[in-house]
C-alpha cells in the first residue's frame, strides 16, 4: 500500500508556544505510523518575513529541531530538515507565484494580521508567504498538512494552486488536505484572549513557551485574563475562561462537558491551577529530553544533515517534473 505523505512546518521565529504544540507539534508526532511518511520542516525562509537577528536565527532553527525530536519526531519515520538547506523550495516558489493571483493573496487574513502587527515592514515576502508555503507542501507529494486553524486558508490556497497547475500541465501535484485538531486548533493569548497565542508576541505573559519552567507556567496561568463573573463556563462571551477550559481539556483528554461539570461551584483560581498542572505534567518529560538532545550536538547535526539530503532527493523529483512540463528544463 502506498504511504500517505504528511508535510508541515514551523518558523524558528521564537520559542515555540503551547499554541504551536497543540495546533501542530503534538499531531506531527501522532501522525507518524506505518501508513504515513512525514516531512517536518523548520521554515527559516518564512521567518525572514519579519526581521531576525542573524546570529540567533540558525541557533533557533537547531533548537527547534531538538524540540521536535523531544516531542517524539522519529527520524526513521520522518524527515526532519531546515528549509533553506533545500533550495528547491525557493525555486518552486517562483514558478508557483506565476500561477497565483493577486486577488487570492489579497484575501489572506494572515497577511492582513501580520501587516497590521509589523506596519513598519510590510515586505513583499509577507505578501507572497502563502506561495512559498504552497511550494513547501507540493514539493513532497503531500496528502495531509497538520496545522493550527490559522493556517487553513493557506493550505486551501495550496490546493487551488495544485489543481490549477494539474489542469494546465497534467497530473503533477497531489492535492493536500489540512488536518486540524478538533480541540486546540486555535489556542488564544492568555492576556488578550480574542487574539491567538503567538511566539513572537512582545508580552511573554501572553503565551506559555513549551520550554517554560513549571513555576513560570503557574505564574502565567495565574495572571491569565478572565472576567469578573467567577463562573466556569464555556461561552463566546467568556473568551478567557473558555480558552483556559480548552487548554485544560486538551491536556487532560476530558470533554468540555466533563470539565465544566468537574469545576461546578469552583472559582477561576481552581481552573488556572488545574490547567497549569496538566500542562506541566505533559511538558516536563519533553523539556528533559530537549536538554538531553541539545547536549549531543553531533547527533543533532547528523539528523539535520541527513534530513536535508533526503528532502532534497524528493524535492528534486518534483521540481524536475515541473521544469520539464513548463519547458524550463534545469
Ligand atoms: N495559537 C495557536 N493555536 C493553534 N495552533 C497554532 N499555531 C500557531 N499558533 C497557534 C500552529 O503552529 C504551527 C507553526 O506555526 P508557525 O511557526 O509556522 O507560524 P505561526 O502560525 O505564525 O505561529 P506563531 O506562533 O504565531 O508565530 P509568529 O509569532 O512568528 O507569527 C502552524 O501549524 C500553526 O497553525
Amino acid at each position: 500500500m502506498d504511504k500517505k505523505i504528511v508535510f508541515s512546518g514551523i518558523q524558528p521565529s521564537g520559542s515555540p508556544t503551547l499554541g504551536n504544540y497543540v495546533g501542530a507539534l503534538r499531531n506531527w508526532n501522532l501522525l507518524q505510523d506505518e501508513k504515513r511518511y512525514c516531512y517536518y520542516c523548520i521554515v527559516n525562509l518564512h521567518a525572514m518575513t519579519v526581521r531576525q537577528d542573524p546570529g540567533e536565527l540558525y541557533k533557533r532553527s537547531v533548537e527547534t529541531a531538538a524540540l521536535l525530536l523531544a516531542c517524539g519526531i522519529d527520524p526513521e519515520l520522518s524527515t526532519l530538515f531546515i528549509q533553506s538547506q533545500v533550495k528547491e523550495h525557493a525555486e518552486l516558489s517562483w514558478v508557483l507565484s506565476c500561477f497565483t493571483y493577486m486577488g487570492e493573496l489579497n484575501r489572506m487574513t494572515q497577511f492582513k494580521d501580520k501587516s497590521a502587527k509589523h506596519s513598519d515592514n510590510i515586505n513583499a515576502g509577507l505578501y507572497t508567504y502563502p506561495v512559498l508555503m504552497a511550494s513547501d507542501i507540493l514539493l513532497y507529494g503531500t496528502n495531509l498538512v497538520p496545522v493550527g486553524s490559522d493556517q487553513k486558508q493557506h493550505v486551501e490556497l495550496a490546493r487551488d494552486i495544485a489543481i490549477r497547475f494539474n489542469k494546465l500541465y497534467g497530473e503533477t501535484f497531489a492535492v493536500p488536505e489540512p488536518y486540524i485538531p478538533k480541540v486546540g486548533g486555535r489556542v488564544m493569548s492568555l492576556q488578550e484572549p480574542d487574539k491567538k497565542m503567538s511566539k513572537s508576541d512582545n508580552n511573554p505573559n501572553s503565551y506559555i513557551a513549551v520550554m517554560d519552567e513549571p513555576d513560570v507556567i503557574i505564574k502565567k496561568f495565574k495572571r491569565a485574563v478572565t472576567d469578573s463573573e467567577n463562573v466556569i463556563a464555556y461561552s463566546p462571551e467568556k473568551p478567557g475562561v473558555s480558552n483556559l477550559l480548552s487548554i485544560y481539556c486538551t491536556f487532560t483528554g476530558k470533554t468540555m462537558e466533563e470539565a465544566v461539570a468537574g469545576f461546578e461551584g469552583k472559582g477561576y483560581g481552581h481552573l488556572k491551577k488545574a490547567a497549569a498542572e496538566a500542562v506541566i505534567a505533559e511538558l516536563s518529560p519533553i523539556q528533559s529530553e530537549y536538554k538531553r538532545i541539545l547536549g549531543d550536538m553531533a547527533y543533532l547535526d547528523d539528523i539535520i544533515e541527513k534530513g536535508a539530503r533526503k528532502a532534497r532527493e524528493r524535492a528534486l523529483v518534483t521540481l524536475n517534473d515541473v521544469y520539464k512540463k513548463t519547458g524550463l528544463r534545469s
